[in-house]
């Protein structure tokens, strides 16, 4: 064996697309490569011993937002210990403003975006000559036909106990300038037929649970509607045998065929992730974010009452422009619509985003280390900021964890926003923690609270009572997250 490909997982469950891609095209390379990965919080010792047991003489390591802090320690141990190892880094996270990172000073080589075809060809040349004169190597992007699709690779114990990631697209024809997929010029598609055969032996290898990572699954209506027939046939087929897809879409594009298309899912089969971002048309412009807000209301509102699918639609509080004031209008405005989550995002400056283009206007001040939250704008102070961060890990554990059914339309009324950063604020004064709060505590906590806003002691335990009991989760033989099965059992 003499190249091994890594990299550091958000957690065990995310297997890595990206590696497997690059290990599929590998070629006449591809005996002497290997697959190991790594969860972040690993011991950086054990990591790279275990990377040297392979005895490699390139590691190829894929670096993203989530791993660049530990893997520059990785690397640097690695290359300590082993200064002969050649590394190759690849993925997001070096792919721009790489002359100024830690990592790629220590690194050998750095391929940026793509890898499919680039990595192996760079190999040969390592291993084989003429030795490669460059340290940085601009990824070649092939057409979609000539990359090699890696779904194979993932095992049985990968099919059995992590996420499925596919991909039918690679790219985003939208610009908004906080994403990364901004830089890409298009999106380009896989082969569809080739693509539908791989998703049928996952299917009869056991996979039940396909996240595609698509950025926009609703670009090519005529594309979406044969997956989405895919996985009706399979549903159709065997109803006691169900599959799930999870999909990202855009909201203001939902033509006729597509919804009757999603109106024949049942219950939670379809998972949505749908991008608002900022319902503020002056902050829309000032991204460069194209999206018709009706449009979008309506969609979601369509959603919400004619499909069973599951919404999970994402706000960015901090975007240029965006006042709390603002936000809490959006914020609101979606909470009406009633999705299933609300997934309070908080601005982070993606290395190689045109967002960073108002930072002087907008005052925008971003944290130095990854993820490189926004600390401060012209609109919002630190400790407004603060405030903000603290809103958006209580609405995780209180609203998106499902727990709270019942509670939550009591304790939000007719200013979800406002009454819910009340309720933050108390929350955190009275508790000193935004993480491991157990949920037996947060369950007295929001007691106590909704007592101090006047309500009866007897009818605030009710309440609470009546949720504790639905918060059981129903058995579910699926895969679906726990708290999506609580979502849809509420
Ligand atoms: C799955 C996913 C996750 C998973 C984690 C997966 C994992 N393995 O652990 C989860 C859901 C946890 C996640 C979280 C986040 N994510 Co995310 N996520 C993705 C997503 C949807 C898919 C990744 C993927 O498989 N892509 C498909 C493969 C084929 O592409 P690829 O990974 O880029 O790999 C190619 C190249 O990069 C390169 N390459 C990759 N590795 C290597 C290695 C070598 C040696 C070489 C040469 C090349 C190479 O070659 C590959 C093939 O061409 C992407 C969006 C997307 N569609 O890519 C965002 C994305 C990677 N995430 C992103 C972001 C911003 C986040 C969050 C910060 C979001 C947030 N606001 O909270 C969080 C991070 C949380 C944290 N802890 O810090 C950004 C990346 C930013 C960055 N610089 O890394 C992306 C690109 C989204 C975007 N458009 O902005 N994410
Ligand atoms: S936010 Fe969504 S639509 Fe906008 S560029 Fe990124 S992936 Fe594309």
């Amino acid at each position: 064996m003499s190249i091994l490909l890594t990299t550091l997982n958000a957690r065990y469950t995310h297997a890595s697309l990206g590696l497997r891609y690059l290990l599929a095209n590998m070629g006449a390379l591809q005996e002497q490569t290997r697959l190991q990965e790594f969860v972040v919080g690993a011991k950086t010792t054990e990591i790279v011993e275990r990377i040297l047991a392979h005895a490699p003489q390139i590691v190829g390591f894929g670096i993203y937002i989530w791993n660049v802090e530990e893997s520059t320690k990785v690397v640097a141990m690695l290359k300590r210990v082993a200064p002969h190892v050649v590394v190759v880094l690849g993925g997001p996270e070096v792919s721009y403003e790489s002359n100024e990172q830690e990592i790629v000073k220590l690194a050998d080589y750095l391929i940026t975006g793509w890898g499919d075809v680039t990595f192996p060809k760079l190999c040969g040349e390592i291993l084989h000559g003429p030795k490669p004169l460059m340290k940085i190597h601009a990824g070649v992007q092939p057409p979609m036909a000539e990359i090699k699709l890696p779904y194979s690779l993932y095992t049985d114990d990968d099919i059995k106990n992590r996420t499925i990631y596919v991909e039918a697209s690679r790219g985003c024809p939208f610009k908004c300038e906080f994403c990364l997929s901004a830089l890409d010029k298009t999106a380009w598609p896989f082969a569809l037929d080739h693509f539908l055969a791989e998703m049928e032996s996952l299917h009869a290898r056991g996979a039940r649970l396909f996240k595609f990572v698509d950025r926009t699954f609703n670009l090519n209506i005529k594309t979406s509607l044969k997956i989405m027939q895919f996985f009706l046939d399979k549903l159709e087929a065997n109803p006691d045998d169900p599959v799930y897809a999870h999909f990202e879409l855009v909201p203001d594009h939902l033509p006729d065929a597509l919804k009757e298309g999603i109106s024949k899912f049942p219950h939670g089969a379809l998972q949505f992730e749908i991008g608002i971002q900022s319902f503020n048309p002056a902050v829309q412009t000032l991204v460069s974010r194209k999206q018709d807000n009706q449009k979008a209301a309506d969609n979601i509102r369509w959603l919400t009452d004619h499909s069973n699918a599951h919404m999970h639609v994402d706000l960015i509080a901090g975007l240029p422009g965006e006042t709390v004031e603002s936000f809490a209008t959006g914020f609101n405005k979606l909470w009406a619509l009633n999705p299933h989550e609300i997934q309070f995002g908080i601005l982070k400056r993606l290395r190689g985003t045109p967002i960073i283009r108002h930072t002087q206007e907008f005052g925008l001040v971003f944290e130095p280390y990854a993820p490189y939250t926004i600390l401060a704008n012209r609109d919002i102070d630190f400790p407004t900021m603060q405030r903000l961060v603290r809103f958006a890990r209580y609405w995780d554990l209180v609203a998106n964890s499902g727990r709270f059914g019942h509670t939550l339309p009591v304790l939000l009324g007719e200013d979800a926003f406002g009454r819910f950063m009340a309720f933050a604020d108390w929350l955190y004064a009275n508790t000193d923690a935004t993480h491991r709060i157990a949920l037996e505590r947060l369950v007295a906590m929001v007691c106590k609270y909704l007592q101090n806003q006047g309500m009866d002691k007897d009818a605030a335990e009710a309440l609470l009572a009546s949720d504790y009991a639905g918060a059981k989760p129903k058995p579910v033989e699926t895969p679906a997250p726990k708290r999506q099965a609580r979502r849809l059992a509420a």
